[in-house]
């Protein structure tokens, strides 16, 4: 049977091409720092790139090798790099994208520390960077420079669920001969495969969706070609931020039920979102599965659903926002998303904490802005629950 060709959900199930030696129907956790070579040569071999043999569980181990295969698969690239969270996952890119001079434009709604990392920590190298909001593609050939080597985008944005076009984005990137990144972490691979869209290389926080247990802090990232897949790899070897495999046993685990448990956290946050949106004491609702939504119409073109990430705002602002969560008991007052639980947050305060308040207005990330991560409980209990925290608004 040819896997590349299957389904999604078989890819899911068979998409890894481990073969265990007794026939396990799992991938074993080879918890091992290092391999035995068979004689001196074949060590040699290993280390020349002759060999495919495991040499050391930083470069390479079975276990983490099968889930970096499997969401390669997924997402349609050449290879899989996992690493040991997403915020590696985007040190690993910029580390081996950049160099000093370069200057990146990107999504300014996006997760604050891959914001921060850039303007706290990449400047002192040299590194330039643009934010900007990415939904229109003028406003982002603007902010091009001469030396512009990397267009980073978020779709749906953290927290905004704001809407890229990918497949401009693409097309303004490549003329330039400008690499194209994506995070991919909001919509998995389920329901968005930015390679297909024309990026060169796209990323996953699997701590969220793709593992989806609130039990594992992962990343990992893929590439369309065998270059830029070679530069990721090597980087992540040398900076050591290589995944576990434990780790990766958990998301392989997680991985087999995404469509699952993202379809039915689907269908709970297209009715919480209708709920919310006819709501009297809330202001405005953003899900990507509402007509209200700005880019509705490019959602449903280069997205397979709407997914299950919500962020809306109270009438009474900020102190409305605290009230509700304070109030709420079914959903946990908790940062981190894409988990089987239903999530609720305050990105100003919380994961966005530390982007300046000027940088935050800019970026549409208000202090009334409540976001919430739909769950796979009940519908009509995650209902109750913010309906009676409405109430005491
Ligand atoms: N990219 C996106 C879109 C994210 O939402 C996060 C984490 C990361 C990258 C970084 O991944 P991590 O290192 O945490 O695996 N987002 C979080 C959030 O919104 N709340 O808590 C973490």
């Amino acid at each position: 049977m040819d896997i590349e060709k299957s389904g999604f959900n078989t890819k899911l199930i068979h998409g890894g091409d481990y073969k265990d030696p007794f026939g396990s129907a799992t991938v074993p956790i080879y918890q091992t720092s290092t391999f035995a070579f068979e004689n001196a040569e074949h060590g040699a071999k290993c280390f020349a790139g002759e060999s495919d043999g495991y040499i050391y569980t930083r470069i390479g181990n079975p276990t983490i090798s099968a889930l970096e295969k499997q969401i390669a698969i997924l997402e349609n690239g050449y290879g899989g790099i996992a690493v040991s969270s997403g915020m590696a996952a985007v040190t690993t890119v910029y580390l081996a994208l950049l160099n000093s001079g370069d200057h990146v434009v990107s999504t300014d709604a996006i997760y604050g520390p891959a914001r921060g990392i850039m303007e706290k920590q990449f400047c002192r190298f040299g590194v330039q960077s643009t934010y900007i909001n990415t939904t229109n593609i003028a406003t982002i050939e603007n902010a091009l420079r001469p030396n512009t080597k990397m267009l980073y985008i978020e779709t749906p944005a953290n927290p905004t669920m704001e809407i890229t076009d990918l497949v401009a984005c693409a097309e303004l990137a490549h003329k330039r001969g400008i690499v194209l990144v994506v995070d991919n972490t909001f919509c998995s691979p389920y329901l968005q495969n930015p390679l297909d869209l024309g990026a060169d290389v796209v990323f996953h926080s699997m701590t969220k969706f793709i593992n989806g247990h609130a039990d594992v802090v992962a990343g990992i990232i893929v590439a369309k070609e065998k270059t830029l897949y070679d530069k990721l790899r090597s980087m992540m070897i040398y900076s050591g931020c290589n995944m576990d495999p434990h780790q990766a046993y958990l998301v392989l685990r997680g991985l087999k039920t995404l469509s699952l448990r993202i379809e039915r956290a689907q269908e709970n946050a297209k009715q919480i979102a209708v709920f919310l949106e006819n709501h009297p004491k809330v202001a405005w609702v953003k899900y990507p599965g509402l007509k209200s939504h700005p880019q509705y119409e490019l959602g449903k073109r280069q997205m397979r659903g709407s997914g299950s990430m919500i962020s809306f705002g109270l009438k009474s602002g900020f102190k409305g926002a605290e009230i509700l969560m304070n109030n709420v008991h079914l959903a946990l007052l908790a940062v981190s998303l894409g988990g089987v639980e239903t999530l609720i947050q305050h990105p100003a305060s919380m994961t966005h904490a530390k982007v300046s308040a000027a940088d935050k207005l800019k970026a549409g990330i208000t202090d009334d802005l409540v976001r919430f991560s739909v769950g796979i409980e009940d519908v009509a209990d995650i209902i109750d629950d913010l309906k009676q925290g409405l109430d005491k608004v």
